[in-house]
């Protein structure tokens, strides 16, 4: 046997020991990758999970609404799933607003359910004057957001037409045309960001840590213990009433003066003595009445009989079905801003209100607290049913992993439910709070 002399066994070593790290590395590097890729494709999977959780939620709201028990009506959170519901081995929760805030108060816990589009100003009707009464509004904006959909390239007084925004660092052009979504007043001059997310950042309706820490995380705050959202929290483009009644006949149009129409209306729903009496009372032609409330206050009719008909009549003509506000639904500041109401008065309807049956919905009440002046200049913008609905839908796969938020508006206005909008909300970051979150992963601990 020949022997190497020493000091090439001494390298044969060194090259041994260093093919061996080598070989000890690449096997580590490998077991890394694999165990990366492993759980990438267990996130992948579980954030696909997520989603199916949420296409599942989707078909089984839109069922609930295409069923509910009193069309027209938010349906009460408690006659579905919405917080926390297992889909398989994922999760959703739909984020909800609280319909009781008033406006110096700030939920800190998330409320679950479905939201009503109708509860928001329709940036497409709405008048710069009632737009000016939004939180963080100014004159200038207001003007320009009607500027932005009218179909006119004359500015209004402050307002923006295409002069001025032609004349921004990155051109473009007005829209004058409709809104398409609330997302797009990004695009109207003078739009920040701030006027329109506000402190909320996550969309959630929760004063969350980091909007109320002033400028320690974003977004920026008033650190005031209070969430001051901004226009995308009380502005809508879903907003209308449909034309026709639940089995698609025509509803009676007020504005109209086919007394015949209405007389047989009243007939129907309620009795030919009734009928006789209220049309004797609003005397002949019954016509020109500019709103269901005006029509209300008139026939000196009760609010129950309201309720019996309320569905089967509108005010075409000069006031689009279009953005009506739900009465019923609507938050403090959206009430503050139509004419009759006023911040004054927005108060009380929202105190008032949580006295009511929801499964009653009308608008006869808001005369309990408007006077017959107030409430015939507030009548036009009123409504007490919604035919579309929001549902912010969260999921989470399994171990709570691969979350995803989207929201999806439901239009029940035509004859078949539709979808009328999808966006994707998972870049606004976790809406359901850290308490929710250590709760469950604690829960998920003890599991095991
Ligand atoms: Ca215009
Ligand atoms: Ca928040
Ligand atoms: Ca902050
Ligand atoms: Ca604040």
């Amino acid at each position: 046997m020949i022997l190497a002399p020493p000091s090439n066994r001494g390298s044969v070593l060194i090259v041994v020991l260093w093919v061996t790290f080598g070989l000890v590395s690449m096997a580590l590097y490998f077991a890394h990758t694999t165990s990366l890729n492993l759980r990438t494709a267990d996130n992948r999977v579980a954030a696909s999970s997520a989603q199916l959780a949420i296409d599942g939620a989707v078909r089984y709201l839109t069922n609930i609404l295409a069923t509910a028990e009193t069309p027209g009506a938010l349906p009460d959170p408690i006659t579905y799933r919405s917080d926390g519901a297992p889909v398989g081995d994922a999760t959703f929760w739909i984020v909800g607003r609280s319909l009781t805030t008033s406006s110096g108060s700030t939920p800190t816990t998330p409320v679950f359910g479905l939201t009503d589009e109708t509860s928001r100003i329709n940036l497409n009707t709405a008048t710069a004057e009632m737009l000016q009464w939004l939180p963080r509004m100014t004159p200038q904006l207001a003007a320009a957001i009607v500027d932005w959909r009218d179909s006119d390239s004359t500015a209004s007084e402050g307002g923006a037409e295409d002069d001025l925004y032609l004349r921004l660092p990155m051109p473009y052009r007005c829209k004058n045309s409709p809104f398409e979504s609330v997302e797009e007043l990004r695009l109207v001059y003078g739009m920040t960001s701030e006027i329109l997310y506000g402190e909320d950042s996550n969309l959630n309706g929760v004063l969350d840590p980091n909007e109320n820490d002033g400028d320690e995380s974003p977004p920026a705050d008033n650190r005031d213990g209070r969430l001051d959202p901004g226009l995308i929290e009380y502005t809508t483009v879903w907003s209308y009433q449909p034309t026709t009644t639940g089995d698609g006949s025509n509803r009676v149009d007020l504005a109209s003066n086919d007394n015949q129409a209405l007389a047989t209306l009243l007939q129907e729903k309620l009795s030919t003595d009734r009928a006789n009496a209220i049309l004797r009372q609003l005397g002949n032609p019954a016509t020109g009445f500019r709103s269901v409330l005006e029509f209300y206050i008139r026939s000196q009719m009760t609010a129950a009989e309201l309720a019996l008909i309320e569905t089967n009549v509108m005010v075409a003509g000069t006031n689009s079905l279009a953005g009506l506000i739900n009465v019923n639904t609507a938050p403090e500041p959206v009430l503050a801003c139509i004419p009759g109401i006023g911040t004054e008065r927005a108060p009380s309807l929202v105190a008032r209100r949580a006295s009511n049956d929801p499964r009653t919905p009308s608008i006869a009440w808001v005369t309990e607290i408007l006077d017959t002046e107030q409430a015939i200049e507030a009548g036009p913008y009123l409504t007490g049913h919604s035919y579309q609905f929001t549902a912010d839908i969260v999921g989470v796969g399994h171990h709570d992993r691969g979350f995803r938020r989207s929201r999806y508006v439901c239009d029940l206005a035509g004859a078949t439910p539709r979808i009328a909008a999808r966006r994707d909300l998972t870049d606004r970051g976790w809406p359901l709070g850290a308490p929710l979150r250590a709760q469950r992963l604690l829960a998920l601990q003890n599991r095991r």
